[in-house]
């Protein structure tokens, strides 16, 4: 099955514990701090795989989840890192942040990979925490939680080379012909429903990989027919062929159909536009096909490539004409820088690092900093103390007064309610 998108949940494993302990040995009686730190969480890790065409082992899964470090132990031994989770995805495949709409990476190339959720450091043991003001601190943290996200998984298929044009026209034919690719091949329209991709070699030599589409129609770029779903495969071939039934078996107008397929590609992404069109007038074979041609070459006025697919003629010629623009073409990115978070500060996070509102009594401190310190926190004494002078040092103290809290107070974080202690 071909799969070119999913939407999944991504959380990354948490840091270890870290650890409270205490050196013991004989004749020492009060041995110093030795907790060690927790190992850090499993990263969430998207790989790209040669042999991967499609994203069908993520569509079953609505959460990756990662594992969490490794506490830390006695002895200052610290916890093991947790071991990343790998997913395989296919050449050509955008990760995008669901709530922020930036991209996280494209990954393109062979080996390309990038960590879509970080995972948590481990918290630090006792030991860490060892100052000459506090010698033996009886705390220490837990393990950060993994990062979490909601992400867009897009496959945008790596072809050098699309086969577009109404359905019937020949396109599974010709991919069939040139390459090892063995699509249905039928008088019926939609005979192909997903693309197909074809490594094709001229006869000089050079190679480059085509993609076979499934045919448009009018209003394919609002939907119709198997419309939009397909017409993103295009984005990234360098090297249009358009391909048109010249023998218009079907009573159709190859005029008609030329500009109405250029349309669908225009309102899909002018981008479209810019690149280079090798026109194919297939079904030489035909009757039918000269008279058309005729016409075509008046009213439209452009270089057509005139083939049968069917019985094999002009389809050398034709590889190396494709390949002949291939070279003068560059290999190009479809995004815009401004499009990836890489090249977006998150300057807003840190100006605004806690909110405090007021529901009924109680005052609610939301921020992911605050929440964070506190699914940090081992509430022992010395923890919630130092929990304490955190939340001043935040200026949330502050913040508190101003909103006019009183002793007693509640105040929640989280699910963790505590009164206010002038
Ligand atoms: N006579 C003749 N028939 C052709 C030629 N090329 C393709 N055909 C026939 O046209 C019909 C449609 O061919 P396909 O290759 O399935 O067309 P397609 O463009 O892939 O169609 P969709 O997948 O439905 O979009 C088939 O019956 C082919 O045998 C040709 O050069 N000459
Ligand atoms: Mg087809």
């Amino acid at each position: 099955m071909f799969i070119d998108e999913v939407v999944i949940e991504v959380i990354a494993g948490s840091g270890g514990d870290g650890c409270t302990s205490f050196r013991r040995e004989k004749y020492i009686p009060n041995g110093g701090p030795n907790g060690g730190n927790g190992g850090r969480g499993s990263n969430i890790v998207f790989k790209v795989d040669k042999g991967l065409r499609t994203l069908l082992d993520l569509k079953y899964k609505k959460l990756l989840k990662g594992k969490k470090g490794i506490n830390g132990m006695g002895s200052n031994r610290n916890g093991k890192n947790a071991e990343d989770i790998i997913i395989k995805v296919p050449e050509g495949t955008t990760v995008t942040d669901l709530d922020t709409g930036l991209i996280i990476a494209d990954l393109t190339h062979e080996n390309d990979e990038v960590i879509v959720a970080k995972g948590g450091r481990g918290g630090r043991g006792n030991a860490a925490f060892a100052t000459h003001s506090n010698t033996a601190p009886n705390f220490s943290e837990n393990g950060e939680p993994g990062e979490a996200r909601k992400i867009k998984v897009e496959l945008k298929l790596l072809a050098d080379v699309g086969f577009v044009g109404m359905p019937s026209v020949g396109k599974s034919t010709l991919i069939s012909k040139i390459s090892a690719s063995k699509p249905k091949i039928a008088d019926y329209h939609f005979t192909t429903l997903v693309p197909n991709l074809g490594v094709v070699k001229t006869k000089d030599n050079r190679v480059f990989v085509a993609a076979d589409l499934p045919g448009l129609i009018e209003g394919a770029s609002l939907g119709q027919g198997l419309g939009i779903k397909f017409l993103k495969h295009i984005e990234r071939t360098r090297v249009i062929v358009h391909i048109l039934d010249m023998a218009a078996v079907e009573g159709r107008n190859p005029v008609d159909d030329y500009n109405k397929i250029r349309n669908e590609l225009n309102s899909f992404s002018p981008k479209l536009m810019n690149k280079p069109e090798i026109i194919v007038a297939n079904k030489c074979d035909i009757e039918s096909f000269k008279d058309n041609l005729e016409k075509f070459k008046k009213e439209v006025n452009k270089d057509v490539f005139e083939i049968s697919a069917l019985n094999n003629e002009k389809i050398d010629e034709l590889l190396i004409k494709i390949a002949d623009v291939l070279d003068t073409e560059e290999k190009k990115d479809i995004y815009e820088e401004e499009q990836f978070e890489s090249h977006v500060l998150y300057k807003f996070k840190e100006e605004k690092p806690f909110e405090i509102t007021k529901e009924g009594d109680t005052f609610v401190i939301r921020g992911e900093k605050v929440e964070k310190l506190l699914r940090m926190t081992k509430f022992t004494d010395e923890g919630a103390r130092r929990f304490a002078n955190k939340l001043r040092r935040f200026g949330i103290d502050d913040e508190l007064v101003k909103m006019g809290i009183k002793d007693g107070d509640p105040i929640r974080i989280l699910d963790f309610e505590f009164e206010y202690r002038e």
